[in-house]
């Protein structure tokens, strides 16, 4: 250790940093060690590394540059990602859980000699905003430059918090390593690749991985330790984007709050053109003193998927992605310094250089399928406060005041494209009863549909039956609690057809926005209340221009009957293996049979 990163570990008065710092330098055995400060120069450093490294290559576009993560590291790795625990213990079935002994004594070897040849980066972020109650202080030690430089575009530069700590040990601690690189320069070993998640000291250990889900400490890592801090502190840590929703010519913002699984419209939804964004992937949600539920981005930027991106269906993002600034695309195909990607609105080259290495059109990878030209989990990392439609409060201490919860996941053939809960506690029951096609942002078969609480399934790391119980009691211990919608963006005719286009979720959108003001009326039925049609046909005309007819009307918001009752039967079947349900929220689900059944006699 220098005296220069001496000093810096020095100023920042804290034992445990030192201790880490020393510790893991120890282990991983680096060729050499930096701290990064908040200063320009110090994350200079680790952008210009990360393009003299190889992680990055910088492309036509001043500011962009391209990362590629190797071929079977495209996705979060649930598998290989455990939460630890001493005593054989387990949480819930739908939780990956490991003995912690075992798992950490077996991360170490990994790790141990893992950073040789390279640099260590010592980083200090800050969860949440600066200085505020909501922030959680974070500490990663890493050896991929690209890793460090994603964090600088994704989260609060935090030295300055770490010295407000003042010596305490409270603070979140990540250490991650790719591990011996391949030729190509990517993590060598993924089958090696172990995410350990360590409650107990609030670490997080990951190596032999590239892929920002399975790397990126302060990303679906950290939201895992925050959701275990939550329910000891009664807060909610949830997959959720926070937005500002604007209605035409009415003077006012309403903050909304949405969890959908990963691939399922977060993004899509916080990025609508005439709406403002504060964060599109985790939020820390809080009571506020005034009774309501106050809501912040814990990030400060974005790692948006980039398939379908194109200039008809999502504007906004397209003109980002296509414009100047620090951005960085990975895993979308480069040809001659320019990115393409699926979905993107035009035709995509032949030949170019992608996740696979130089790829052709019928190139087969090591698995012997056909490589895509891009991957389908291709990603663009970028800032949000350099976006025009950022919402002025975005860094705001003291987070924003929600108007609603929204959850939603695809779903091709039951749900309707909007509804509100009839109540606080019906609304919990409707997000923890939440079911979702599989998608490519997590490794496994895609399209199967799985239960997926709250859109929060891959990263719980309580008991779902406590999970659901501090739902629950966080809305009972508010004035006024968020209303609580569901939405699906995925519904198909029976030709496999959407049967709605990608903009309608802005109808959705004010028409939620409207019942937080109690400016529409709604129709109540067995699953709670949906949008009458004039209201809907009047926002199309408004909004759009366009006519939304009656038959449209009619097949959208249909209730499936049976559908439903089907669904609640296989929920049955996995909420009567999990333990401590709450009896608030096993009567909504009898009370729910029982109207669907009523419905059905009558049909
Ligand atoms: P993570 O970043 O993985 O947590 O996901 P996210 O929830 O932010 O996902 P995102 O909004 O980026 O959704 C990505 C995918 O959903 C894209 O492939 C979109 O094309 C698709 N999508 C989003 N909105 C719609 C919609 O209204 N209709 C249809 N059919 N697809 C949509
Ligand atoms: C998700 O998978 O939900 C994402 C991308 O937002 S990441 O968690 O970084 O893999
Ligand atoms: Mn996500």
């Amino acid at each position: 250790m220098n005296e220069e990163n001496m000093k810096k570990l020095e100023a920042l008065n804290n034992p445990k940093v030192m201790k880490l710092v020393k510790e893991y330098v120890e282990l991983c055995k680096p060729e050499k060690m930096t701290v990064i400060t908040d200063s320009k120069e110090d994350i200079g450093h680790v952008r210009n590394l990360a393009v003299t490294n190889g992680e990055e290559k910088p492309l036509k576009i001043k500011g962009h540059t391209i990362h590629f993560d190797g071929y079977y590291d495209q996705a979060r790795d649930k598998a290989n990602t455990k939460v630890l625990l001493s005593g054989n213990l387990c949480l819930s079935k739908c939780i990956n859980c490991g003995d912690r002994e075992k798992g950490i004594k077996e991360v170490l070897e990994f790790l141990d000699g893992s950073m040789k040849g390279k640099e260590m980066l010592v980083r200090f972020f800050c969860l949440g905003p600066l200085n505020s109650k909501f922030s959680i202080p974070a500490l990663q030690i890493t050896d991929s430059a690209y890793v460090a430089h994603s964090e600088d575009l994704l989260y609060r530069s935090g030295y300055e918090e770490f010295k407000r700590l003042n010596g305490s040990e409270d603070f979140f601690f990540f250490t991650h390593s790719a591990g011996e690189p391949d030729e190509k320069g990517n993590s060598k070993n993924t089958d090696k690749r172990r995410i350990y998640i360590d409650l107990e000291e609030e670490k997080v250990l990951s190596v032999n991985n590239e892929y920002a889900g399975n790397s990126i400490g302060l990303k679906k890592l950290a939201l895992r330790l925050a959701i275990s801090k939550a329910n000891r502190e009664d807060w909610l840590c949830e997959h959720m984007f926070v937005m500002g929703v604007h209605p035409k010519d009415k003077d006012r913002v309403t903050y909304f709050t949405g969890a959908f699984p990963s691939a399922c419209g977060k993004t899509s939804t916080a990025m609508i053109s005439g709406q403002t964004i504060i964060g599109d992937d985790i939020a820390y949600i809080r009571p506020g003193e005034d009774g309501t539920a106050y809501a912040v981005n814990v990030e400060s930027g974005m790692f948006g998927i980039i398939q379908d991106v194109n200039p008809e269906d999502d504007p906004v993002i397209y003109k980002v992605l296509t414009t100047p600034r620090e951005l960085i695309f990975s895993n979308v195909l480069i040809k001659e310094d320019v990115p393409y990607w699926l979905g993107m609105g035009k035709e995509l080259p032949k030949e170019g250089h992608n996740f696979l290495g130089e790829w052709k059109e019928g190139k087969k990878g090591p698995d012997e399928k056909e490589v895509p030209p891009a991957h389908k989990n291709a990603r663009y990392t970028i800032r949000i406060n350099e976006l025009d439609n950022a919402d002025e409060k975005a860094d705001d201490p003291n987070g924003v005041s929600v108007g609603g919860f929204i959850y939603g996941g695809r779903d091709s053939d039951i749900s309707v494209p909007v509804f509100q809960s009839l109540s606080w506690s019906h609304g919990v029951y409707v997000g923890a009863c939440l079911e979702s096609e599989t998608t490519y942002a997590a490794i496994g078969k895609e399209g199967d549909r799985v239960h997926n609480p709250m859109a929060n399934l891959d990263f719980l790391v309580i008991p779902l039956g406590v999970y659901i119980q501090n739902h629950l009691k966080f809305g009972e211990s508010l004035d006024k609690p968020p209303l609580i919608f569901k939405t699906n963006y995925f519904l198909k005719n029976k030709d496999g057809k959407f049967l709605n286009g990608m903009e309608d979720k802005k109808i959705w959108l004010l028409w939620m926005e409207g019942r937080v003001h109690n400016e529409f009326d709604a129709i109540e039925t067995p699953i709670g209340y949906i949008p009458k049609y004039e209201d809907l046909k009047k926002l199309f005309e408004d909004v759009f221009n366009r006519e939304y007819t009656r038959e449209e009307y009619e097949e959208q918001f249909k209730i499936r009957t049976q559908k439903l009752l089907d669904k609640i039967n296989r929920l049955e079947n996995i909420f009567t293996n999990e333990m401590d349900i709450p009896s608030a929220f096993l009567k909504h689900m009898d009370q729910e049979k029982e109207r669907l059944e009523e419905a059905k006699k009558k049909e």
